[in-house]
C-alpha cells in the first residue's frame, strides 16, 4: 500500500456531522420547535390565576408531547449500555489476506464508536450483574461503515439463530412475577441450560470471572463467529477478531460485584466516563487468528460452530492495529441510546461465513433497528451515518432528514445519465465471497457441532487454582438461587460432564448428590421425529491439555495506571506521607481519593487545605482498587472514632487488595482483622511506595483467599 501523509480526515468529518445538528446553548435565547421565542416555560396558559388550562396552550402541548415520547424501546437484548469514540489504527499492513482499506493503510486513523453492554438486565440495571458484556464497534471506514459486533467471551450459548429467543426468554426475568432482574441465578434459566448442553462453553465462561469485569477498559472483545478476509487476488482465509485491553484482563469478586451494585450501580460508566475525561484513554490492540481455507476441517471442532474458540496456543493471535477511546459522548439518547448496530454492516476485504447463528443476525439486527428507531431511514440519525457519501435510489419512508433531488428514483434511467452508476470491482465494489455450494435444503445441524463438553473442559482445565474456585462459587450460588431440585440435579450431572471435582463442589455447597442417570440431554440438532439417539452430546475430547491464554493469572501485570487508591484521613494527616504517595500513583497515573469522616476539605500537619473526594458515609471500600493510610496522630484518632473506617479496612482485606500505611497509620490496621496478617506480602507498612505499586499491579493477592472468609464484614 503506498504510503500517504497521515492524516484523519474521516475523523475531523465524523466530529463535523455529529456536530451538524448540535444545539449550542450559549447566549441563546429559548424558542418553540418552531423557532417561536419563547418567555415562560413555568405556567401554563390559565382561564384565570386559579383557573382551569386552556386546551389553547401550544406551548404546553408542544413541552408535554416532547417528553411523552422522550423514550422509545429499549434494546431487548443488551438494554443497559455506555459508549464512547475514538479511532482505530493499524499497525500492520495485511494486505497478503485482505483488501479492507482499513486492514491494508497503515497511514490511515478510522473513526470509531464502542458501545459496551450486559445483556440481561433493562437498560436501568446495575453495571456489576453477572454477565456476559457486549462489545461493538462501529468503524466509520472510507469504504463504508464495518460494524464489529461482538462480546467480552470468545464463544456464545447457542448454535444456531432459532434457538436465541429461548435463550433469552430462559435468562430474562420469569413472565409470570419479571424476577429476577439483571441475572442468570433462577430455575428458567437452568432448566433451558440443563436440557440445551450446547450452552455449556458460554456458560462456564459466565460463571467465571470474565462475567464481573473491573472495568469495560479491562475487558477482552471478540468477534466470537469464524469470519473471512479476502484479498484483492479473491483469496479467502478464515479470521478470528480479538481485542485486547491494553490494561490487562481484571475482575472484581462476586463480594465485591453485590456490593458495587448497591454502592454505585454506575460503576462501569462511571469508569469509562472518568478515565476518557481524565484523558486516560483506554486502549485494545486488535488481533486476528487467521486460518488458510485448506485449513477448514484441520481442526477438532468446527470452526463455523460459534460455542468453539481457537485455543491460541493452535493459532496464534497476530496483532495488527490498536483502537484509542477518546471522546465521550455529548448525548447519551443521541449517540448511545441511538447507535443501531448490525453485522450485516461489512466492507469489501471481509466477509461472512455459514456459521449459523452469524447468518441469523444478518437478519435480527436490521428487524430490531426497525422496531426501536422507527425507520429504514435509521442511517441518518448522525451516530449511525457513515463518514462516505451515500448515493442511492431508496427515497421516502419515516424522518426522511435530508432532501432528494432529481426526477429519478430507479435503475436503471437515462434520465439522470444512469446515475447513480454501479461500482465496478476496480472501484471497490463490494462481491460476496463466492463460495462453492451444493447441498440439500435440510433443517439440521451439522454432526460435527455435537461435542458439548470438550472446550468447557480445556476452559476450566486451564484457569488458576482460583478462579477455578470462583467458578464453583459462581455455580453454587446461582444454581442455589434455583427452587426446584430436579433443574439442580441436572445441573449437577452436565457439570460432571465438563469436571467431577468440579460438580462435586458444587453439590457439597447445595447439600445434594450428582444424579448417575438422567434422562440424557439431546443435542438440539435434530426434531422431534429424528432418532435422538444419533445426535447425544459427542464423547469428550482432551486436544489440548490446557490453555494457558485463557486464564486472568497469566494476563498483564505491569501497570497501575487509572487504578483508584482510598486514602483514609482526617484532620492533622501527615503532608509529607501523602505527599509522596501522592508523587508515586500520579507518576503511575494512578489516582488517590481522599476519604474522610466529613466532606468538604481536611487540613494537613503544615495547616494546608485538600479538597475531600468522599466522606466516608458515601463510598464503600469495594468502589476502590487499594488502600492508603497516611501517618498523622490527630488523623488517625479521628479514623478510629468511626467504625466504617474499621469496616473498610476488613473489606478491602478480604478482597485480596492492597494496603498500605505510613507511621500512626499502622494503628488503623492494628485494630482490625488486619492486625493477625501483618506480614501479608501485599500489606506495606513504612515501606517504600514502589513495594506497594507492584502489590498492587499485581491485581490481587490470591494467596490471601483462605483467610478472606473469616473477616467478619
Ligand atoms: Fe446480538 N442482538 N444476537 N449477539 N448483540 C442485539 O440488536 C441477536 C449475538 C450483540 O450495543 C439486538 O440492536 C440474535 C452474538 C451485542 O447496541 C438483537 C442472535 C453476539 C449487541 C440481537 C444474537 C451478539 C447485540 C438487540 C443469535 C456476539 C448490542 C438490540 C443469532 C458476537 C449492540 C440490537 C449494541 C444486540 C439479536 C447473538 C452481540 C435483538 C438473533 C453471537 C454486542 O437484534
Amino acid at each position: 500500500m503506498a504510503k500517504k501523509k497521515k492524516q484523519d480526515s474521516s475523523d475531523t468529518k465524523k466530529i463535523e456531522q455529529l456536530k451538524k445538528d448540535h444545539w449550542e446553548m450559549e447566549n441563546m435565547t429559548m424558542t418553540t420547535n418552531q423557532g417561536l421565542k419563547v418567555n415562560d416555560t413555568n405556567n401554563s396558559l390559565k382561564a384565570g390565576e386559579r383557573g382551569s388550562t386552556l386546551l389553547e396552550d401550544f406551548l404546553l402541548r408542544e413541552k408535554i408531547t416532547s417528553f411523552d415520547h422522550e423514550r422509545i424501546p429499549e434494546r431487548i437484548v443488551h438494554a443497559r449500555g455506555s459508549a464512547a469514540h475514538g479511532y482505530f489504527e493499524l499497525t500492520k499492513d495485511m494486505s497478503k489476506y485482505t483488501k479492507a482499506g482499513i486492514f491494508t493503510d497503515t497511514n490511515r486513523r478510522t473513526p470509531v464508536f464502542v458501545r459496551f453492554s450486559t445483556v440481561a438486565g433493562s437498560k436501568g440495571s446495575p453495571d456489576l450483574a453477572r454477565d456476559v458484556r457486549g462489545f461493538a464497534v462501529k468503524l466509520y471506514t472510507e469504504e463504508g461503515t464495518w460494524d464489529l459486533v461482538g462480546n467480552n467471551m470468545p464463544i456464545f450459548f447457542i448454535q444456531d439463530a432459532m434457538k436465541f429467543p429461548d435463550l433469552i426468554h430462559s435468562v430474562k426475568p420469569e413472565p409470570n412475577n419479571e424476577i429476577p432482574q439483571a441475572a442468570s441465578a433462577h430455575d428458567t434459566f437452568y432448566d433451558f441450560v440443563s436440557r440445551t448442553t450446547e450452552t455449556l462453553h458460554n456458560h462456564i465462561w459466565a460463571m467465571s470471572d470474565r462475567a464481573i469485569p473491573r472495568s469495560f477498559r479491562m475487558m477482552e472483545g471478540f468477534g466470537i463467529h469464524t469470519f473471512r478476509l479476502i484479498n484483492d487476488k479473491n483469496e479467502s482465509h478464515f479470521v478470528k477478531f480479538h481485542w485486547k485491553p491494553v490494561l490487562g484482563v481484571h475482575s472484581v469478586t462476586w463480594e465485591e460485584a453485590v456490593k458495587i451494585n448497591g454502592a454505585d450501580a454506575d460503576f462501569h460508566r462511571r469508569d469509562l466516563w472518568e478515565a476518557i475525561e481524565a484523558g486516560q484513554y483506554p486502549e485494545w490492540e486488535l488481533g486476528m487468528q487467521i486460518v488458510p481455507d485448506a485449513d477448514e476441517h484441520k481442526f477438532e471442532f468446527d470452526l463455523l460452530d460459534p460455542t468453539k474458540l481457537i485455543p491460541e496456543e493452535m493459532v496464534p493471535v497476530t496483532i495488527v492495529g490498536k483502537m484509542t477511546l477518546n471522546r465521550n459522548p455529548e448525548n447519551f439518547f443521541a449517540e448511545t441510546e441511538q447507535v443501531a448496530f448490525l453485522p450485516g454492516h461489512i466492507v469489501p476485504g471481509i466477509d461472512f461465513t455459514n456459521d449459523p447463528l452469524l447468518q441469523g443476525r444478518l437478519f435480527s439486527y436490521r428487524d430490531t433497528q426497525l422496531s426501536r428507531l422507527g425507520t429504514p431511514n435509521f442511517h441518518q440519525i448522525p451516530i449511525n451515518s457513515p463518514v462516505v457519501p451515500i448515493h442511492n435510489n431508496q427515497r421516502d419512508g419515516q424522518m426522511q432528514t435530508s432532501i432528494p433531488k432529481g426526477q429519478t428514483a430507479y435503475f436503471p434511467n437515462s434520465l439522470t445519465g444512469g446515475c447513480p452508476h454501479l461500482a465496478k470491482m476496480s472501484e471497490g465494489a463490494f462481491h460476496s465471497y463466492e463460495e462453492r455450494i451444493d447441498a440439500k435444503k435440510i433443517r439440521t445441524r451439522s454432526e460435527s457441532f455435537s461435542d458439548h463438553f470438550s472446550q468447557p473442559a480445556l476452559f476450566y482445565r486451564s484457569l488458576a487454582a482460583w478462579e477455578q474456585e470462583h467458578v464453583a462459587g459462581a455455580y453454587t450460588f446461582e444454581l442455589g438461587k434455583c427452587t426446584q431440585d430436579h433443574i439442580k440435579e441436572r445441573m449437577l450431572w452436565v457439570i460432571a460432564q465438563i469436571d467431577k471435582d468440579l460438580a462435586e463442589k458444587v453439590a457439597e455447597g447445595l447439600g445434594m448428590k450428582i444424579p448417575k442417570n438422567i434422562e440424557k440431554p439431546i443435542n438440539q440438532a435434530i426434531g422431534a421425529d429424528a432418532d435422538s439417539k444419533k445426535h447425544e452430546p459427542g464423547a469428550k475430547k482432551n486436544y489440548l491439555d490446557a490453555s494457558p491464554a485463557l486464564s486472568q493469572a497469566n494476563t498483564k501485570f505491569d501497570s497501575i495506571a487509572t487504578r483508584q487508591v482510598a486514602v483514609l484521613l482526617a484532620d492533622g494527616f501527615d503532608a509529607k506521607s501523602l505527599k509522596a504517595m501522592k508523587t508515586m500513583l500520579e507518576k503511575e497515573g494512578a489516582m488517590a481519593k481522599l476519604v474522610a469522616p466529613h466532606g468538604g476539605t481536611i487540613k494537613d500537619s503544615d495547616k494546608n487545605e485538600h479538597k475531600v473526594d468522599s466522606a466516608i458515609m458515601t463510598t464503600e471500600s469495594v468502589l476502590f482498587d487499594a488502600l492508603y493510610i497516611p501517618d498523622g496522630k490527630a488523623s488517625v484518632d479521628a479514623l478510629l472514632k468511626q467504625a466504617k473506617f474499621i469496616k473498610f479496612v476488613n473489606e478491602t482485606f478480604k478482597h485480596c487488595k492492597a494496603i498500605a500505611a505510613d507511621g500512626e497509620g499502622e494503628r488503623l490496621l492494628k485494630s482490625s482483622f488486619v492486625k493477625d496478617h501483618m506480614k501479608d506480602k501485599a500489606i506495606h507498612v513504612n515501606d517504600k511506595p514502589e513495594a506497594f505499586k507492584k502489590s498492587m499491579a499485581k491485581h490481587r493477592n490470591w494467596e490471601r483467599r483462605s483467610v478472606s472468609d473469616s473477616v467478619p464484614v
